[in-house]
């Protein structure tokens, strides 16, 4: 099936630039944030130069069906904390929550403790508004996909796919993919491939005991990168979830040729249960100029991996998770869209 321009809808947040963490915390150290606003910018520069279609999600217009959501993909003490909480500066977690299963209150660095796993991941004062405006952007397309648009590509920020349940880390606050899959799990079963470079922890998690949503990573090996815990072959899944979570952890490296097998694999995993609808977590940090990662996928080749993706013949959400080249991720995701086309 070919799609062309005209049939691929492509929203984005109007608002990221709101949320703009200045550093991450790696060993007592103040490092430059890799989760920046001009990562978003300059992929609308370039689909603009490309004369790609796009369309701004300014405001949030379904606030109760997104709560409804949000509530059920996510603890709802970490929702209503969310956006009950307005800090004033940014906020990164002192104490991390580990002793118990209460509530700990005192200094925001340490309500955020409750919920967050690591020192990479502040709460600004925006975080909130921007990430609710992500989450209706993922409703919206989302709802674009059950109308029959065959393809709906979402470029925002912040990115989701280290968000878990209770616990958040990775740059991710909301869990964008989960949003639209949580959506769309009402119509039929959804599979969620995840091709960032790191394990899609945070979706694993959300989705790790149920059948309905299917989740299948390919990334870096958590032995030696982030998310460090989660990403390993042997996690399946649990309870009604068993056998519905595959995990492709890979070498440093990887080209090209090395990552179209697994690629393979992994969408014969993922058609072996035929889903009725598709979404792609697209990390363009599997980029060989990325500056934290260390595959080898050259920009051509996001057009086939496109291409590939596409012999799944399914409605497809493609939505934008890591990729810290600000100067190659915008003609990466045109290559990618160019595999639609
Ligand atoms: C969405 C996503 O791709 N999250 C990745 C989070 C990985 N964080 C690891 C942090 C270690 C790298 N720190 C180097 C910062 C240089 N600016
Ligand atoms: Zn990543």
């Amino acid at each position: 099936m070919e799609i062309g321009k005209g049939q691929m809808k492509i929203f984005y947040t109007a608002n990221h630039q709101l949320h703009s963490p200045e550093f991450e915390v790696f060993n007592g150290e103040q490092v430059p944030h890799s989760e920046i606003p001009s990562r978003v910018e300059n992929i609308l520069a370039t689909l603009r130069e490309e004369e790609y279609e796009l369309t701004p999600v300014e405001s949030v217009t379904n606030e109760q069906e997104l709560l409804n959501i949000l509530t059920t993909i996510h603890d709802p003490n970490y929702i209503s904390w969310l956006q009950s909480t307005h800090p004033t500066e940014a906020i990164y977690p002192s104490v991390f929550n580990f002793l118990n299963q209460q509530l700990l209150h005192g200094h925001l660095s340490i309500q955020w403790g409750n919920f967050c796993t690591d020192m990479f991941t502040p709460l600004l004062p925006n975080t909130w508004t921007v990430a609710l405006t992500t989450a209706q952007t993922m409703y919206a397309a989302g709802q674009e996909i059950l109308n029959g648009q065959p393809n709906v590509t979402v470029i925002g920020r912040p990115p989701g796919h280290h968000a878990g349940r209770s616990r958040i880390g990775g740059y991710c606050y909301l869990n964008n993919a989960a949003i639209a899959a949580q959506l769309l799990s009402e119509k039929g079963t959804v599979a969620i491939l995840d091709v960032d470079y790191h394990h899609g922890n945070g979706t694993q998690d959300i989705f790790y005991d149920r059948a309905d949503v299917l989740t299948c990573s390919i990334h870096a090996d958590p032995r030696r990168k982030f998310p460090y815990f989660a990403g390993l072959e042997n996690e399946t899944g649990v309870r009604a979830g068993k056998k519905s979570n595959k995990n492709f952890p890979l070498a440093a490296e990887i080209t090209n040729e090395q990552y179209q097998p697994v690629l393979e694999e992994a969408i014969h995993w993922i058609s072996s249960h035929k889903p009725n609808f598709l979404i792609i977590s697209l990390g363009l940090d599997t980029h060989e100029s990325d500056p934290i990662a260390d595959f080898k996928l050259t920009t051509e080749y996001y057009q086939k991996m496109a291409r590939t993706l596409q012999q799944l013949n399914l409605p497809t959400l493609v939505v934008l998770e890591g990729g810290y080249s600000t100067e190659a991720i915008g003609r990466n995701m045109v290559s990618f869209l160019k595999g639609f086309s």
